[in-house]
């Protein structure tokens, strides 16, 4: 197996008879289709797909009764297929399902570049662009990888993607670009998906050659309205743009003294007559503040109730950038009059890349669970986001993508189950990530061809491969906590590569926020972020009781404590021990973990086939080593201020400081 079909891998089909009722079209086509290709259920059995108005079923949401499916969209019937041909090979129940969507648009927002490089990419060049400039083509190769991609996104939910960098480029709004856009939303529209695109705000300069980029300003008005004409006779069913302005160095409103408003409103107006949407997003913070966390909410809540329905402002997870832990944003519970939705970033930037095992549903579980008393409690952020606490005109989650064009799509098989992860989660922002987990295990790895199935005789599939590797999954993301980050340390990377640790590193001339010790405070005294009110007061901007929790020493969750505080080294934890004797068992645990998962993997060696069973033991290797870097690099930094001995139960460091600091900010390979 190279991995190619991911969770869609197939055996030789059963005969099945589908039955339509509904209007031809491509989307009912490929929902018979895939019925047929992978129908292993009773042979010669009759499903029926119906399209009819339900009142019970929101827009793609179905309902499974027997082999009946009934969706109130073609879309709707076809993720229903998708669930049925899913419960069957999981052992789940098709009778009585009703399943809508939590969000309407469930979008992969790609930072692929038109080079072909993807931002932070870990699994190859990009799927979409290959530095083509002004002759943009499309050839059979891109056509079957666009409608495999479609297809692999339809099986889990997603329906929309941004298909280029968030730092963007003007020639996307070109001709031949415009062309490529075109090619790709005819390729996935089968699959119900629609195409986004990220403009450049300045692009009426760069692209248009206008003076201005003055969102007032009528020409660039006129020169936006233009575009979105431009852009609806090539692409009918246009999702709609997504922008990143003034953020680290890309243009907005405020190079011309306008505000977010201004900006986001006026390409809403230029959208809203073929149903567009804007999504804004929120990930702005300038070097000169005090903190970073507390930035997106100073710049968007005096905003609130003043943008158009058709924005929606796109926030991360967390209040800084996509850490292993952060608590949520505090922009989730804070605006009540404008449509918020979720960023979470599915590429492991800050977690591991394509080195790490890190299942990251545990991670999006907990900030959708978090529960932010916006309008008090049992006001979580799935919640504030997905219209139950506040009517929003449009819904909407995003996920950064991990896909490239490696012959796997992400690099690391089990990288693989974040995607996998982002779309359920998108569909039903309450699953649990123990089902996600296995779910995608048995899709994945359960034999599938007549071979596999009888090479998988006698053994025990369930107690052999799919209880320990699921638990490996979901205790993956707190142990990268723990050997990079514990306790609420966040952004203690070396340099801009965002893997290696790096907590001593901050070369002259660089902006603080862009540096670990601006995040670690250390001290003679301790550790810590001071963010009560004592220090920053980023704690007032959650609504109570969590900004007295937040505040206090004694009640504040440890896994957020040097989040919130700054705190003495000899200070005594839940545990009784002293914070630097926890903060170093914490490191050495996660070494330990990831020392236990090789264990794990090695042992599911008889269940996985050669190809798959070595990457992933190789990427371990790797996994391990860095696992190990992390730990000695943090406890002996962390221990030039402390002054205190390593606990004798943590295994001694095998590497030198000065070491690991002489190779990083390279990081270490
Ligand atoms: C940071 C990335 C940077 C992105 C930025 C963003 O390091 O490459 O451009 O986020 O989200 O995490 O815009």
């Amino acid at each position: 197996e190279n991995g190619y079909d991911l969770w869609l891998r197939k055996g030789p089909a059963k005969p099945v008879k589908v039955v339509v009722s509904g209007k031809k079209s491509a989307i009912l086509d490929a929902a018979k289709q895939e019925l047929t290709e992978f129908w292993q259920g009773t042979p010669n059995a009759t499903i029926q797909l119906v399209v009819k108005a339900d009142k019970s079923l929101k827009t793609d949401g179905f309902k499974i009764n027997g082999n009946v499916i009934t969706a109130g969209n073609d879309a709707g019937v076809l993720y229903g297929v998708y669930d049925m041909l899913r419960r069957m090979a999981s052992g789940q129940s098709t009778d009585n399902v009703l399943s809508n969507p939590s969000y309407q648009r469930r979008v992969l927002n790609h930072w692929d570049n038109p080079t072909g490089n993807i931002e932070h990419g870990f699994a190859g060049k990009s799927i979409f662009w290959r530095n083509e400039k002004d002759s943009v083509t499309v050839n059979a190769g891109d056509l079957s990888r666009w409608k495999d991609y479609a297809r692999l996104n339809a099986s889990i939910g997603i329906n929309g993607a941004v298909i280029n960098n968030v730092n963007a480029q003007p020639m996307m709004l070109s001709a031949p670009y415009l062309k490529k856009y075109a090619a790709i939303a005819a390729a996935v529209r089968p699959y119900g998906m629609k195409i986004y695109m990220a403009p450049n705000f300045a692009s009426p300069i760069r692209q248009g050659g206008l003076k201005t980029a003055d969102p007032l300003d009528p020409e660039v008005i006129k020169y936006w309205q233009a575009k979105a004409k431009e852009i609806y006779a090539l692409i009918p069913d246009f999702g709609g743009f997504l922008i990143k302005a003034n953020s680290e160095g890309q243009p907005g409103p405020q190079d011309y003294k306008r505000t977010h408003v201004d900006g986001a409103n006026m390409l809403a107006d230029a959208l809203k007559p073929y149903g567009g949407i804007v999504m804004w997003r929120a990930f702005v913070y300038a070097p000169n503040d005090p903190d970073r966390a507390k930035q997106a909410v100073q710049e968007f809540m005096p905003f609130d109730g003043q943008f158009r329905d058709n924005v929606i402002i796109q926030v991360k997870n967390g209040p800084v950038d996509f850490q292993p832990r952060e608590p949520f944003s505090p922009l989730f519970g804070a605006m009540k009059k404008t449509s918020v939705m979720p960023e979470f970033q599915i590429m492991q930037e800050y977690l591991g890349q394509a080195k790490h095992l890190v299942f990251l549903s545990t991670m999006w579980e907990e900030c959708l669970k978090s529960d932010t008393y916006q309008m008090g409690a049992g006001s979580t952020v799935g919640k504030v986001t997905d219209g139950s606490v506040y009517p929003q005109k449009y819904t909407a989650i995003a996920g950064v993508s991990n896909i490239g064009l490696d012959s796997n799509w992400t690099a690391h098989p089990f990288a693989a189950a974040n995607w996998y992860a982002f779309g359920r989660l998108g569909w039903d922002n309450t699953l649990t990530s123990a089902q996600i987990a296995d779910e995608w295990l048995k899709l994945t790895f359960a034999p599938v061809t007549d071979e596999g199935k009888a090479a998988m005789a006698g053994k025990n599939w369930d107690a052999g491969f799919l209880a320990p590797v699921k638990k490996m999954m979901l205790d993956s993301r707190e142990a990268a906590v723990n050997y990079m980050m514990p306790l609420g340390l966040h952004h203690q990377f070396s340099a801009y590569d965002h893997y290696g640790p790096g907590s001593w590193y901050a070369p002259a001339r660089t902006r603080a926020d862009w540096t670990p010790p601006y995040y670690h405070k250390a001290d003679k005294q301790g550790i810590g972020f001071n963010r009560t009110e004592t220090g920053t007061d980023a704690v007032s901007q959650y609504h109570e009781p969590l900004s007295s929790t937040f505040s206090s020493l004694e009640n504040v969750p440890e896994m957020y404590l040097l989040w919130f505080q700054h705190v003495p080294w000899t200070y005594k934890m839940k545990s009784g021990r002293t914070l630097w004797d926890e903060l170093c068992i914490k490191y050495d645990t996660g070494v330990k973990q990831v020392r236990q998962f090789q264990v794990v993997w090695d042992m599911a060696q008889p269940f996985v086939d050669k190809e798959r069973f070595e990457n992933v033991q190789s990427r371990l290797r790797i996994h391990a080593r860095d696992a190990q870097v992390w730990k000695d690099g943090s406890i002996l930094y962390f221990q030039t201020f402390s002054g205190m001995p390593i606990p004798y139960e943590v295994e001694r460091p095998v590497r030198d400081l000065s070491y690991i600091q002489s190779v990083a900010p390279a990081s270490i390979k």
